[in-house]
């Protein structure tokens, strides 16, 4: 018997080790690069792009306007990209960062189909020592996770799935060009993927049978293409465009409406709510100033939407399905797709409604629901969601001073962070973006500027001042995490009974805390500037 030697590993040291090359990603390797730190991207694509590389199902499309939902920190790239529709194509998305790379040379730094799988804080040498799952090491002062705050797919939870031998496709990793096209096929979830799927599916398949559980609220999207001379007038005024985005709790400039509903009378409620649901976008959640924070205003939108799904779909059997109830519209992630409601009036599209008649098994070829009815498909297509926030960090095994895990820590007490940057016991990992902060709350690209600054802003601080090592207080992590629940409690959106991803409900056994801090980016820039500027209160530095 001969023993072999193990091949030493290779340890790529950098002083920077940035986990995901989406926009978080790509920003901080410029930033932190060009600021003369030695910056390292490790990306499980083979692509950057993070959630527009992945979420490429047909019909994918982001609800934030396309010259909104881009970089602001550089007048020539926002100068030279022409946008040509008004929201961006998943497609479009993807291209833009693509040109980001190239443009601004980051591939280099960048190590593709790279999956951490561990990361480890060596505290005698204060450094993280991470691990891919198939054995190379990184070894880096600072850990940036950059990884998206819906990146990880919910487990498939549906009864007998394992038995269905069909095609399976999944929204969150779609096959390149695949539509379907003249097969028999199911989607199940109704969400912003599903909404946004399924109209898509519709057009090309034969039949396309819709598995709803929970309805959501849908808002029309409106997407034009951009008109002649649009484009070039945002491009005469961006830097007071961003500006505006920056100044607006969404991150991006709405033109809310101050008045309540309590202040007009029908007519004009109606009026409003009609000329906003015309206009389309997210705008129609800015109709009223109270939506958000008085139940009664609320209901006053529910009941608008339900009577625009009544108008709009023809079998008012299939409509009533359709129409959410018992949680305030918001309270689960707005939903803003193009044709959702119309697409059930065309002959070859059929809604389950699995609260009325649950589903009792998948079958080898399709579906049986608990009325004994069953149904074959070609293909089921799931959009059934993400285990969002925390679900990509604590598949990874991380642990931080005195070996503890991640997991662990989050599982047992729910996600807590001291301003979303940072977590007790797990120095130098700041988190990009995530729980704790306004992220899913607002325009993505504007928080994770922000973001993004702050932590330039950091790591200047810390090399001038000699630390090396940063790390959240516990006692202002509980007071953080009591503020995101204060803040939270004072609106309407962790109210009711709709199993949002917001709070962690749409997993089993997951600790129920919402989770993204809902005053928005300005009080949040506010407060985590505060920090800094306080020698970065609420933080030990080393
Ligand atoms: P969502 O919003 O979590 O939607 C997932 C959908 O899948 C939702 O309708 C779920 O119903 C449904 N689902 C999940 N599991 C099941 C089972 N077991 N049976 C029936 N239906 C199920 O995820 P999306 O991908 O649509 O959107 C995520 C975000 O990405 C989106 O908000 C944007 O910010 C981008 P449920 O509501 O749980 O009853």
């Amino acid at each position: 018997m001969t023993t072999q030697t193990p091949k030493p590993t290779t340890i790529h040291e950098t002083e920077v080790l940035v986990a995901g090359a989406g926009f978080s990603g790509l920003y901080l390797l410029h930033r932190l690069r060009s600021e003369g730190h030695r910056v390292h991207v490790v990306e499980s694509a083979p692509e950057v792009g993070g959630t527009w590389y992945w979420n490429r199902y047909p019909g994918a499309r982001c609800d934030v306007e396309s010259v909104d939902y881009s970089y602001s920190w550089d007048e020539d790239l926002q100068q030279e990209w022409d946008w040509t529709e008004k929201y961006p194509a998943q497609g479009d998305i993807l291209a833009y960062l693509k040109h980001v790379a190239d443009r601004f040379d980051l591939r280099k730094d960048i190590d593709f189909n790279t999956t951490l799988s561990s990361a480890t804080w060596d505290e005698s040498q204060g450094l993280w020592t991470a691990e891919t799952d198939d054995g190379r090491v990184y070894r880096a002062r600072y850990l940036l996770m950059a990884i998206g705050c819906l990146s990880t797919p919910k487990e498939v939870d549906l009864p007998g799935f394992d038995r269905y031998t069909g095609e399976v496709l999944r929204t969150w990793n779609w096959p390149e060009g695949e539509d379907l096209a003249g097969k028999n096929v199911a989607v199940v979830g109704t969400g912003s993927t599903g909404a946004q799927v399924i109209p898509a599916l519709a057009e090309t398949v034969a039949d396309l049978t819709v598995l709803q559980r929970t309805p959501n609220f849908v808002i029309p999207t409106r997407n034009r293409p951009l008109q002649d001379g649009e484009l070039e007038a945002v491009k005469a005024e961006y830097a007071d465009r961003r500006d505006r985005n920056r100044n607006h709790p969404a991150g991006v400039f709405r033109d809310d409406n101050e008045k309540n509903v309590a202040d007009v009378d029908a007519e004009e409620l109606r009026a409003t709510f009609e000329e906003r649901w015309e206009g389309g976008g997210i705008n129609f959640l800015g109709s009223f100033a109270d939506l958000m924070f008085e139940q009664s205003a609320n209901d006053a939108v529910v009941e608008f939407v339900h009577s625009k799904i009544a108008e709009i779909v023809d079998d008012q059997e299939v409509a009533d399905s359709l129409k959410p109830e018992g949680y305030p519209l918001g309270a689960k992630r707005p939903v803003v797709a193009t044709d959702y409601y119309e697409t059930f009036n065309r002959p070859n599209v059929h809604l389950i409604d699995v609260k009325k008649t649950p589903l009792a098994s998948f079958t080898e070829t399709g579906i049986e629901l608990a009325d004994g009815t069953t149904e074959d498909f070609d293909a089921v297509v799931l959009a059934t969601g993400f285990d969002a926030f925390t679900g990509s960090f604590t598949k990874m095994d991380i642990r931080g001073t005195g070996n503890r895990s991640l997991a662990e820590a989050w599982g047992t007490e729910g996600a807590k962070t001291q301003l979303g940057l940072a977590t007790a016991g797990f120095p130098n990992m700041i988190i990009v973006a995530n729980v704790g902060s306004p992220s899913v709350l607002a325009n993505m690209v504007t928080a994770i500027e922000q973001h993004v600054e702050w932590i330039s802003q950091l790591l200047a601080d810390m090399r001038e001042n000699g630390y090396t090592m940063i790390e959240a207080e516990k006692d202002a992590q509980e007071k953080w995490a009591a503020t995101v629940e204060e803040v939270a409690a004072m609106t309407l959106w962790p109210n009711g009974d709709s199993g949002s991803w917001y709070r962690g409900a749409n997993i089993e056994g997951k600790p129920q805390l919402f989770m993204p801090y809902a005053a928005g980016v300005v009080e949040y820039g506010d407060a985590i500037e505060k920090s800094a500027a306080n020698g970065y209160a609420g933080f030990v530095r080393s």
